[in-house]
């Protein structure tokens, strides 16, 4: 029988995720069994989810944060849009969102039969704020911004968000599923120390080095988190406010160790090389002549011809194009400089060839 081989990533330069730390591997293997869902039964996964909030908690600046580990962006970006419509029992609700939104908000609006709002970014990628003034109105329960986008790594103007979101009456939601693990070492004004912000998704299974299935999402207020919460009669806890029932006691456990292993110098470090990396490749490409995106955080746009990007699939390499038509190149933290080489020196002997 034809076995698939292991995940290699040498050659994965477009996705999020990435190889996990040697510390969340070990610890994933020894909860592969247990539950989190039930945290009367499995209660030491339960405490390691303690653990793994309030890590979240300090890489956000939130000192008492609310939330759990979901199965990724897409589930906490749907309960983010769920608690705010629940928080606001309102009749005809709608939710306010940038273009570059990822497209995990289009199921929330589907499943929740929430109206999805989507407005224009500016020049910079970034979403116009005036904009989302315009298009928030009486019945908006929720202003979403991204703080690391999925196809430009750009981070949207959280504070001014904020207040047109507060301003209506609404709540603030921040995306930053990728960009978490990065943002702290950067100046951008994206986290809760930086506004009054009400939610936010932010995925160890993605830069936090821990195993799939980890995602995050974090509530300031707990009236918010608890309007998620159903009933659960025949288990020893009394509500459950995750959307999945059985959760992954492997992603949780492998969250928090890696959390505890690398926060904050280890995740330091490797922002800082692969800033370099997205840095170096940028330049690279624009001494070939190719247009590009400068790099805000770790990820590389740049307009490369069909013909190239096909015959560069073809050599093996697992890249992808934005909607508009770039290849993204994400330096996640198993990209290195030495792999980068290799697919620009496959990209010359195309050109040459
Ligand atoms: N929010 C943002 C900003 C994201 O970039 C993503 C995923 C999500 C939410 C949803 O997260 P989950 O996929 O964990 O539910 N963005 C990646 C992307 O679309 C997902 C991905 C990951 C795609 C690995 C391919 C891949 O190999 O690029």
């Amino acid at each position: 029988m034809q076995r698939a081989a292991p995940q290699e990533f040498d050659r994965v330069l477009s996705s999020m995720c990435t190889r996990p730390h040697p510390a969340a591997r070990k610890a994933a293997e020894r909860f592969f069994a247990t539950n989190p869902g039930d945290p009367a039964t499995y209660q030491a996964v339960a405490a390691l989810e303690e653990d793994a909030l309030s890590y979240l908690g300090e890489i956000t600046g939130l000192s008492a944060p609310h939330g759990y580990v979901t199965s990724g962006g897409t589930e906490a970006n749907i309960q983010a849009i769920r608690a705010a419509r629940n928080h606001a029992r309102d009749g005809d609700p709608n939710v306010v969102a940038p273009e570059s939104i990822h497209f995990s908000f289009q199921k929330a609006a589907d499943v929740l039969d929430v109206e999805l709002r989507i407005v224009p970014v500016d020049d910079g990628y970034r979403a116009n704020v005036a904009a989302v003034r315009e298009a928030v109105d009486d019945h908006t329960v929720l202003v979403a911004g991204v703080a690391g986008t999925t196809e430009f790594g750009r981070v949207d103007p959280i504070p001014e968000l904020t207040a047109v979101a507060h301003d209506a009456g609404a709540l603030m939601h921040v995306d930053a599923a990728w960009g978490g693990f990065i943002l702290p070492f950067t100046d951008h004004e994206w986290s809760f120390a930086h506004a009054p912000v009400d939610s936010m998704t932010i995925d160890p299974h993605k830069y936090g080095q821990a195993v799939v299935p980890a995602g995050g999402l974090l509530f300031r207020d707990k009236s918010v988190v608890d309007s998620l919460a159903v009933d659960t009669p025949y288990l020893e806890s009394a509500s459950q406010a995750s959307l999945t029932g059985t959760r992954s006691g492997a992603g949780v456990a492998s969250a928090a160790a890696a959390m505890r292993e690398l926060w904050p110098d280890g995740y330091r470090d490797v922002y800082e090389r692969q800033q370099a990396n997205a840095d170096w490749l940028y330049d690279e490409l624009r001494a070939r002549g190719y247009d590009a995106v400068e790099p805000e955080l770790p990820l590389v746009a740049a307009s490369v011809p069909d013909g190239q990007f096909e015959s560069l699939r073809d050599l093996g390499w697992r890249i992808s194009r934005t909607a508009s038509g770039e290849l993204r190149i994400v330096c996640m933290p198993h990209v290195s400089r030495e792999s980068l080489r290799a697919f620009l020196s496959d990209l010359d002997d195309l050109r040459s060839g």
